[in-house]
């Protein structure tokens, strides 16, 4: 059995993951693939509790280089309990921010190396690298003002507007540096054009798939 094909989604705050999540669902169900849908940090129940210490306002303030062990311990739980099966099954893994977002948040937006990131990815992840990432670009006024119409903020919405346009410019960064795995969606249209990009981009990845 061919093993299954790994797709995340990436993108800073209020860019519509969420909404765009169920749509490439709902593509990958026309197209009658099996696939588990999963988010980080988080996807078993440890991992969610990880997410839970990651995402909670605290009084302490949190320590960058613990705030990347404790992303890099939820995901290597994650892989063994969840992506790795999954992928070995034959059956497809989507998740909501992989690795790209470590890059992008404690790389680019707390400013730890790209070197140290690095080590620890070849450490959990052991080659495995997404087939393809969807990134929701979009600038960052307005994902902050799109995203402020949902209530309280956890510890990484209350960051200042120049913590997300590192992160922004961390995942274009990393989005020009392999274009083949990357598309990059220019998410400022309304949802209906966000939608039809992405629609594309499924359409000839699930394309060359079928043709290998
Ligand atoms: N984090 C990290 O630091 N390091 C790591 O390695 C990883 C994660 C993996 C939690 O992530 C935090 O973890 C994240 C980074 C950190 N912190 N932040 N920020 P998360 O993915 O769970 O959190 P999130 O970024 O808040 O994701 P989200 O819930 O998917 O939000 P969203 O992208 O903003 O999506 P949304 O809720 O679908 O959209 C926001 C609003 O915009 C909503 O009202 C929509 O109806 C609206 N919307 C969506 N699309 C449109 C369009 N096209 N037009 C107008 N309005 C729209």
């Amino acid at each position: 059995m061919s093993t299954g094909r790994f797709i995340t989604l990436e993108g800073t705050e209020g860019v519509g993951k969420s909404t765009n999540l169920r749509f490439i669902e709902s593509v990958l169900r026309q197209h009658q693939i099996s696939y588990q849908l999963t988010r980080e940090p988080g996807g078993t129940p440890l991992a969610e509790e990880v997410r839970e210490l990651l995402l909670a306002n605290r009084d302490e303030d949190v320590a960058d280089d613990a705030e990347l062990l404790l992303v890099f311990a939820a995901r290597a739980q994650h892989l063994a309990r969840v992506i790795r099966p999954t992928l070995a099954e034959g059956r497809w893994v989507l998740c909501d921010r992989f690795t790209d977002a470590t890059f992008a948040y404690q790389g680019g937006g707390r400013g730890l190396s790209k070197e140290m990131i690095s080590q620890l990815e070849a450490m959990v992840q052991r080659g495995l690298q997404p087939d393809l990432t969807i990134l929701l670009d979009l600038p960052v006024e307005i994902g902050l003002a799109r995203a402020s119409q949902r209530g309280d903020l956890d510890r990484f919405e209350n960051e200042r507007v120049a913590f997300f346009d590192q992160v922004r410019n961390a995942y274009l960064e990393r989005a020009a540096a392999d274009p083949e795995r990357f598309a990059v969606i220019d998410a400022s249209g309304t949802l209906e054009q966000v939608q039809q990009q992405i629609a594309a981009v499924l359409e000839r990845y699930l394309q060359e798939q079928a043709g290998e």
